[in-house]
C-alpha cells in the first residue's frame, strides 16, 4: 500500500505508520531525526491491509542497519505490537488521534502489550518524542549522539522546543 522512502542512503531508524493519513504526523519524527543528524526512512503499511509488507519489512531491519522502528497507529492500532512480534529491535509506539473520543482505542491498544513483547509507547501524536527516545536508545551506543542530546538539553533549558 506505501512506498518505502529513504532521504538517506542507510537508514537507522524505520518509521512506520498505517494508512497515508497518518503520515503527516509521523513525518515529524524524521523532522527531529534530521536535527540530529540520525538517518531514517519511512512506509505506510497496516497490520490489518498488508500483513505480509509488515513482516517482510520487520524481519528484514537489522539486517539493513536499522536500530530502532518508530510505528504509528490509530484506531484499533496493531502495527507497532506486530512490529514488535517479529524483532528483537526497540519498537516504539505512537498512537495517532482520529478514533474515538481522547483517542483511547489507539493508546490503549498500542500501551497494553503482553509481557514478552514491550512496545514503548509514547503520548497521543507524540511522533516528536517518539524520534527523541529513538535518539536516546541509539546514543547509548553513540559518544556523538550523546553530546548532541546534551546539548539539546542545554537549548531546552534556554527556551528552545522542538
Ligand atoms: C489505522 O486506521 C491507521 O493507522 C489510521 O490511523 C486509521 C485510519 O486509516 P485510513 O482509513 O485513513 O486509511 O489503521
Amino acid at each position: 500500500m506505501g512506498v518505502l522512502k529513504r532521504k538517506d542512503a542507510m537508514a537507522t531508524v524505520g518509521i512506520i505508520y498505517g494508512s497515508s493519513s497518518d503520515e503527516a504526523t509521523m513525518l515529524k519524527a524524521g523532522e527531529v531525526l534530521d536535527r540530529f543528524g540520525v538517518a531514517w526512512e519511512h512506509e505506510a503499511m497496516s497490520a490489518h491491509r498488508s500483513p505480509e509488507r509488515v513482516r517482510e519489512y520487520v524481519t528484514g531491519a537489522r539486517d539493513r542497519g536499522l536500530g530502532c522502528i518508530i510505528a504509528g497507529a490509530g484506531m484499533a492500532a496493531h502495527l507497532p505490537g506486530v512490529a514488535a512480534a517479529f524483532t528483537t529491535l526497540p519498537v516504539i509506539g505512537v498512537p495517532l488521534s482520529g478514533g474515538l473520543p481522547d483517542s483511547m482505542d489507539a493508546l490503549l491498544a498500542i500501551v497494553q502489550m503482553p509481557p514478552g513483547v514491550p512496545v514503548a509507547t509514547v503520548a497521543v501524536d507524540g511522533s516528536k518524542n517518539a524520534a527523541l527516545l529513538a535518539v536516546q536508545i541509539l546514543a547509548t551506543a553513540d559518544e556523538d549522539l550523546q553530546k548532541k542530546l546534551a546539548a539539546f538539553k542545554d537549548e531546552m533549558a534556554n527556551g528552545a522546543r522542538l
